[in-house]
């Protein structure tokens, strides 16, 4: 039996002449699970558009599609191509989840949830030749006894984060516009793998850096507590998100994940309005000290990635500066803005569509970078788009980059602060060279060199410190901020 997993692409990510750094990223992390629950003796063939040209030519039985909301379009064409030739094909993930009628047209079978129970149950449905055409994931989610995924098929060496992993599943929150309350949906919304599975998955991965793509790493206390124990010593350095009443809790685990080798954390602040806070059902947020939560990062050497929302209801002009001034008096290394973007099936969503806000439903526009509500009161869509461009602008000038850098008191971590912010806003066209000349994972060592442990707690640089110095890693060809890619939530 012949099988194919697709992750299609959005339109930017496969332009031959400019290819952001972010989409050659990740590999499939989703696609890859579901493929470790084939049969034995499957032949399976897993292609990520983001990183190479899709052959369509192939006769395969069965199609597996995976349909974000940037890539729905693309996804649906393709499922079509492969239903004219006489596959099987089956389409699910977050846009399917969220638009189920929507997708329905373009496959034999729709799936909606999580992955883990209802694809395996397919499985067995459609060889014994009584397929439905659509599994909806319940009751009984679980990540105990998953299959490991099959990382065999992933194109490692076209990817900078080819150590991409998630031990757990959603979040304990609930902000309105987050995909995740849509996602999990008649199941549990946050649960965890067993400690020993995560470990033993962390095991098998080869290099020594890891990106945990979890929502929240540290939602769950006591498995967070575990994972950071047993990876002490393991030579590790990784990164994650969080969120900010996480950080502030004095129980602990930040010490454990740093010691454990956590190295940068994406945090959603999301806004510096309570009032905007509160109409985002974000309280684990409110009347937090933002600052605090930012000194106790750099405290243990974790280099902060703030993650800043424009276009709520309390926003105004001057929104923009606010928050681009806030982050770099704060030496925040790195930030990511995003425009408020409704994605269907949540609650803002369900609020601007009864509010007459959508502008339209041109789901590859939502990809928060373009204005596709009526903003607030206080601002137009016009000044929305411009303070969203010009808040990028700011935040990674050379001036303020620099101006962030000396917020912290070491001269290493103001170094290593300049280089890793200015990596990333400054460097994209050596980054399209080094992803066509297909040189990504020659610079993976300096990735990791440069996530090196800046100081203990103590002040003096950390005893797990093993980066070469500055200046023959991230001085001289700096690193992107992995987290820029606006991928996590928390
Ligand atoms: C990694 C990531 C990326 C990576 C690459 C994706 C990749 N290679 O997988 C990059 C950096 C490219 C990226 C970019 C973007 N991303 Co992104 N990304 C993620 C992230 C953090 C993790 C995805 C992941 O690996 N999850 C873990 C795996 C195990 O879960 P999974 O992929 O969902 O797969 C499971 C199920 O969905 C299901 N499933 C999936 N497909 C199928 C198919 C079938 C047939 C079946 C049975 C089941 C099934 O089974 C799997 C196992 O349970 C998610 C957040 C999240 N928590 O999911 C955001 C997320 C998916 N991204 C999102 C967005 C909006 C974007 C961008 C548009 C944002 C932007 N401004 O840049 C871009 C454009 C992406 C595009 N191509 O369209 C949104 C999607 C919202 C939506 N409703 O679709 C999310 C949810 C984050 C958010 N902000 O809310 N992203
Ligand atoms: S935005 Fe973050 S904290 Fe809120 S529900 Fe989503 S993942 Fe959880």
């Amino acid at each position: 039996m012949k099988v194919k997993l697709i992750l299609p692409a959005l339109t930017e990510a496969t332009n031959p002449y400019w290819r952001p750094i972010k989409y050659s990223l990740f590999p499939p992390l989703g696609l890859a699970t579901l493929a470790a629950y084939l049969p034995e003796g499957w032949e399976a063939d897993m292609q990520d558009e983001h990183v190479e040209t899709l052959n369509l030519d192939d006769e395969p039985d069965l199609v597996i599609i995976q349909v974000y909301i940037t890539n729905a379009y693309r996804a649906y064409a393709l499922a079509d191509h492969y239903r004219a030739r006489g596959a099987y094909v089956c389409l699910g993930g977050l846009h399917v989840t969220s638009l189920p009628e929507e997708a329905a047209p373009h496959a034999d079978s729709i799936f909606l949830g999580p992955g883990e129970e209802i694809f395996p149950e397919f499985l067995r449905d459609w060889q014994a030749g009584r397929a439905r055409p659509r599994y909806v994931s319940a009751a009984g989610r679980t990540l105990v006894g998953v299959p490991p995924i099959r990382r065999d098929l992933i194109k490692r060496e076209r990817y900078l984060v080819p150590n991409s992993i998630v031990v757990t599943r959603g979040c304990p929150h609930h902000c309105d516009f987050c995909y995740k309350d849509a996602f999990f949906q008649g199941g549990k919304g946050f649960y965890t793998q067993t400690v020993d599975d995560a470990l033993a998955e962390i095991d098998r991965l080869p290099g020594r850096h890891l990106y945990f793509l979890d929502d929240h790493l540290l939602g769950h206390t006591r498995f967070a507590a575990g994972l950071f124990e047993g990876m002490r010593g393991m030579g590790r350095l990784f990164q994650g998100a969080a969120t900010v009443d996480s950080i502030l809790r004095d129980n602990g685990l930040l010490e454990k994940a740093a010691q454990a080798g956590l190295r940068s954390l994406f945090v959603g602040f999301e806004t510096l309005s309570p009032v905007n806070l509160k109409a985002s059902n974000k309280p684990q947020n409110l009347g937090r000290d933002y600052a605090a939560a930012i000194q106790r990062l750099h405290d243990l050497g974790i280099m902060v990635n703030g993650s800043f929302v424009f276009g709520l209801d309390d926003d105004r002009p001057d929104v923009f500066r606010r928050t681009v001034d806030w982050g770099v008096s704060q030496g925040i290394t790195t930030a990511t803005f995003h425009i408020a973007t409704p994605y269907p099936g949540t609650a803002l969503f369900q609020r601007m569509e009864a509010q007459g806000r959508l502008l339209h439903r041109r789901w590859n526009e939502y990809d928060t970078r373009t204005v596709v509500c009526q903003p607030g009161p206080h601002l137009t869509a016009r000044q929305l788009k411009d303070g969203y461009d010009q808040a990028y602008r700011d935040f990674y000038s050379w001036t303020n980059i620099a101006k962030a850098s000396l917020v912290h008191d070491t001269l290493r971590h103001q170094l290593k602060h300049f280089a890793y912010a200015g990596g990333w806003k400054k460097f994209e066209p050596l980054w399209n060279f080094m992803i066509k000349s297909r040189h990504l994972d020659t610079m993976r060592p300096l990735l990791e060199a440069i996530l090196s442990k800046v100081r203990g707690k103590d002040g003096k640089p950390g005893a797990e410190a093993l980066a070469p110095p500055m200046g023959e890693s991230g001085m001289l060809m700096p690193l992107p901020v992995l987290q820029s890619a606006t991928v996590n939530n928390a």
